[in-house]
């Protein structure tokens, strides 16, 4: 925690940081800031959120990864539902896959912008297992506990997704393989690799970084960074 804070700050005083991870480059990029910052949403908000720099990709930030195995992976959609229910991989496939573009903003300062996701649908998935009006927020479970609370209405817009691919090759174990979350309108931490679950409840429940610190609902644009 608070080595993340430490990089929070660094960060925010505009330290241009490079990061070598093995092979791989990612690097905050001026000149697609620049652009950015220039641009609007079809929403109307701004392209990027506030305190926010563009990395030229998606950078890892660690979790405890939980198997990478296809024939192990379940996704359990469970709680306020009339229906729950468990699929294995190949039927998450067989699921009406969507394919979409998406930004996403870590707390910690940078943005990856127009990444390609392919994935099902959040939305898609509640609806399968009769969403209950009593059920108000969503609570991603990933492996080895981790949790993210989610209030249901931003859980439940177009680009939430349960992914696999990730501009167009399976997801690196590093970034949630066999499959994670997409709330890309949230910071990324709720956004749950190695996910397992969709919980459906009528109650919040903070999750892994909200009882740490982390604002609980985690809104880019307003900065809502820490609780
Ligand atoms: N299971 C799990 N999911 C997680 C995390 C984690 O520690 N465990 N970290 C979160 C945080 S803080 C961020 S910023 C993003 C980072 O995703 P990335 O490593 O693919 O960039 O994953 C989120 N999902
Ligand atoms: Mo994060």
């Amino acid at each position: 925690m608070l080595a993340r804070r430490e990089f929070i700050r660094t960060a925010a005083k505009g330290t241009a940081v490079v990061a070598l991870g093995g092979a791989a480059w990612y690097v905050l990029d001026d000149e697609l800031t620049r652009k950015a910052r220039a641009q609007t949403r079809p929403d109307g908000r701004p392209r990027l959120p506030p305190g926010q720099r563009v990395l030229s990709k998606l950078k890892p930030m660690g979790g405890t990864p939980g198997s990478p195995k296809v024939s192990e992976f379940r996704l359990r959609v469970h709680g306020e539902v009339d229906a729950p229910f468990t699929v294995d991989f190949r039927a998450l496939l067989g699921m009406k896959p969507v394919t979409t573009r998406a930004d996403v903003h870590c707390v910690t300062g940078w943005s990856v912008l127009d990444a390609q996701w392919t994935g099902v649908r959040i939305k898609d998935l509640a609806e399968r297992a009769g969403l209950k009006r009593s059920a108000r927020f969503l609570i991603v479970e990933a492996a080895h506990g981790y949790t993210a609370n989610v209030p249901v209405a931003p859980a439940l817009r177009d680009d939430c997704l349960i992914t696999w691919r990730l501009d167009g090759k399976p997801l690196a174990r590093a970034h949630g393989a066999p499959v994670r979350a997409l709330i890309p309108d949230l910071y990324f931490w709720k956004s749950a690799k190695w996910v397992t679950g969709l919980r459906f409840s009528s109650v919040d429940r903070p999750g892994y970084w909200e009882k740490r610190g982390y604002h609980n609902v985690g809104d880019p644009w307003k900065e809502q960074r820490h609780g």
